[in-house]
């Protein structure tokens, strides 16, 4: 392994991710005016962003930050903005035009509770105001290197605009859905299309804007990218075969849900054996990115693609 284990065992993942989390929340919440009208876009904005959420794309852009020698205070505007993209695009998702679900995070969907018009445009909002909280100076704390952070802001920016748009998540998400009623099965590389662009792409701007703001070489900034790109494919590796052995487990049979349905899946185009053999490389292949670092500060990025990898739901 690339990893000593000693740096695998003393760390504190659970501490450090709730750390993370509730600065997190700060900065969200402090970034949305509570009592400034219009009173119901901003109450819906506040409803769908400090809904819960695991907060995992913040933190890999914090720890992003650090790994390259960066204060994670020099990104939080940045990890703040990946968090806005997510809730927007789950929002949007949610809606009766897309995937049509009534409970995120265990509460009733934006649309459901402000109705269909409030919720597109909650999420147009959220979209916009990621990028205006990266953009405005006051975000930032006063130790920034003024001569260099505001270059690096504006390569942030273009990066995360990138990541999420018609070369990205959107793309994903156009494809998934030409997808979507095919009763024919998705080949793998169109199926690999669609998590690099749906899942991946967001992780990926994350620890890279990430990076970028930390001050990270050129040659640290790729590599981590390939490490992102690794665990945003293993999410849903992940993801997959979590649905079929959950729902084989609930049926107590040893076929399930998703072996049966018409989703294509890991599980279904590789079966169960291949596909965990596939997660573990995807691991593999994200850790070994991180071995050129400093191994107590690449302590939380191994840890999330441990995470990732080994979580039961
Ligand atoms: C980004 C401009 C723009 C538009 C959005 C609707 C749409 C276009 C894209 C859909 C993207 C989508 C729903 C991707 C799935 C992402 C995913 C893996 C969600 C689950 O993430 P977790 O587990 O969720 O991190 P929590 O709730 O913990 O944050």
């Amino acid at each position: 392994s690339p990893v000593p284990a000693a740096a695998a065992t003393e760390f504190d993942f659970q501490a450090y991710m709730g750390e993370r989390a509730a600065a997190v929340n700060r900065a969200l919440d402090a970034s949305i005016p509570a009592d400034e009208p219009p009173a119901a876009l901003h109450e819906a904005m506040r409803y769908a962003l400090l809904a819960g959420g695991k907060r995992v794309r913040p933190a890999l852009c914090l720890a992003a930050c650090a790994v390259v020698g960066g204060r994670e205070a020099w990104a939080m505007p940045a990890a703040a903005a990946v968090e806005m993209v997510h809730t927007m695009s789950l929002v949007h998702d949610d809606l009766p035009c897309m995937d049509d679900d009534d409970l995120r995070r265990g509460k009733p969907t934006c649309h459901v509770v402000y109705g269909e018009p409030i919720a597109v445009l909650t999420g147009d909002a959220l979209l916009s105001l990621s990028f205006h909280h990266m953009a405005r100076f006051d975000s930032y704390p006063p130790d920034i290197d003024v001569d260099k952070h505001p270059a690096r802001v504006v390569r942030a920016i273009g990066e995360l605009a990138r990541c999420i748009g018609s070369e990205g998540l959107v793309a994903g998400q156009v494809v998934d859905l030409e997808m979507t009623g095919s009763t024919e099965t998705v080949p793998l590389d169109r199926l690999e299309y669609i998590h690099l662009h749906k899942t991946a792409a967001l992780l990926e701007a994350s620890v890279v804007i990430g990076a970028i703001l930390g001050g990270g070489s050129d040659e640290q900034i790729e590599r981590l990218r390939k490490y992102a790109r690794s665990i945003g494919l293993l999410f849903q590796v992940v993801d997959d075969i979590l649905d079929v052995t959950k729902s084989s487990e609930e049926l107590g049979k040893t076929a399930g849900k998703d072996l049966a349905s018409d989703k294509t899946t890991y599980p279904k185009l590789l079966g169960l054996e291949k596909s965990r053999e596939f997660a573990e490389k995807l691991l593999s292949d994200a850790r070994e990115q991180l071995s050129g670092f400093d191994q107590e500060k690449a302590a939380p990025l191994l840890h999330l693609a441990n995470y990732i990898a080994y979580r039961q739901n």
